[in-house]
């Protein structure tokens, strides 16, 4: 008895890793030298160069991914930051997680009027015994930790963009919007608004890989466009929307979390990851569990993952085509798609 015990363990944890190499004789991993760091989209390549600073003085992956979620939620953006689009009733909310390499985690959900959500949220990690913080108990905690209040005002776009959306009232969420065209190229947010009123998924989600081998991920967003008031997505749930494993690897999500929150996207990646897949093949992997859920739906939204290993190894998957993740070390900086 003792012996089959031990061998249906033995068998059943090498399951996925047999699994694992036989689907990827075909696929070329991409190591990168660490240190590392990889964002969502073509916008990370920005988010990129402010983690990069950090990174190659040397500095931690952690600081690195707050500098990166800083300077998304700095920028005029449809879907990060206090300038973002508002929630139906005209409310922007945002959500932020960040995850070090000892597994200390902190995210804010439902926050208002604070630009800097990813700070909140590394400020809970590091300060208090919670892991989460909501709505007004997190602009409490803000507040009382120095981080100015801001006005409630919607930025020219967003105002203009809910204003159209509320003669229809219909929540659509749009896939690789970003790819369209914008309509004014002069516009502060022009990469972010385009001419058939849709929006972007511009989620920041990045994940790094320091000089010390230690990986951290944050994530940052003002949610889907439109969304009920109050509706949380997956960015600021660890385990759906970002999550680190310094023994195994990194990962981090965009796009429509409802769908991310139901496989826990990033826990599984990095599970997968674990027992022997490489990033691309257990991003693929989370994507097919979603599809397969229900196929005729997946048609119709997007959901993209990127994922980092131990060793630099980096992936990404999408359901559609079309969406991209940035990489930058001391050899490169591009953008890819995934
Ligand atoms: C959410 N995953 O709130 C986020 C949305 C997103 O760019 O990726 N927006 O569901």
């Amino acid at each position: 008895m003792a012996n089959r015990r031990t061998f249906l363990k033995t068998s059943l944890a090498a399951l996925p890793l047999l699994a694992a190499q036989n689907t990827e004789a075909a696929e070329r991993v991409v190591r990168y030298k660490k240190p590392v760091v990889v964002s969502t989209w073509d916008s990370g390549i920005r988010a990129n160069e402010a983690a990069w600073k950090v990174l190659k003085a040397g500095g931690a992956a952690i600081d690195s991914v707050e500098q990166a979620s800083r300077s998304a939620e700095a920028e005029a953006s449809c879907c990060v930051g206090l300038d973002a689009f508002p929630d139906r009733d005209g409310f922007v909310t945002l959500d932020a997680s960040i995850m070090d390499h000892r597994s200390n985690c902190g995210s804010v959900v439902f926050l208002q009027n604070i630009k800097h959500p990813i700070s909140v949220a590394r400020k809970l990690m590091e300060s208090t015994k919670h892991v989460v913080l909501a709505g007004d108990g997190a602009l409490q905690f803000a507040i009382e930790n120095g981080f100015e209040r801001m006005p409630s005002k919607l930025s020219a776009d967003a105002e203009k963009e809910w204003k159209e959306w509320l003669k229809k009232s219909e929540y659509k969420p749009m896939m690789n919007i970003e790819n369209r065209k914008p309509v004014s190229q002069n516009s502060l947010s022009a990469p972010n608004t385009f001419d058939d009123g849709s929006v972007n998924h511009d989620t920041m989600g990045t994940i790094a890989l320091d000089a010390d081998g230690n990986l951290s991920g944050a994530c940052t967003t003002s949610g889907m466009a439109f969304k009920m008031h109050g509706r949380v997505g997956d960015s600021p749930i660890v385990g759906a929307g970002l999550f680190v494993d310094n023994k195994v690897g990194a990962a981090t999500s965009s796009g429509v979390g409802e769908e991310v929150i139901r496989i826990c996207g990033t826990h599984t990646i990095i599970e997968l990851m674990r027992f022997g897949y490489s990033p691309k093949k257990a991003c693929s992997e989370a994507v097919k569990r979603i599809v397969e859920r229900d196929p005729k739906a997946a048609k119709d939204f997007q959901v993209g993952f990127i994922a980092i290993s131990k060793l630099g190894d980096v992936g990404a998957y999408s359901i559609q085509p079309g969406f991209s993740y940035s990489v930058t070390n001391s050899a490169t900086n591009a953008t890819l798609k995934a």
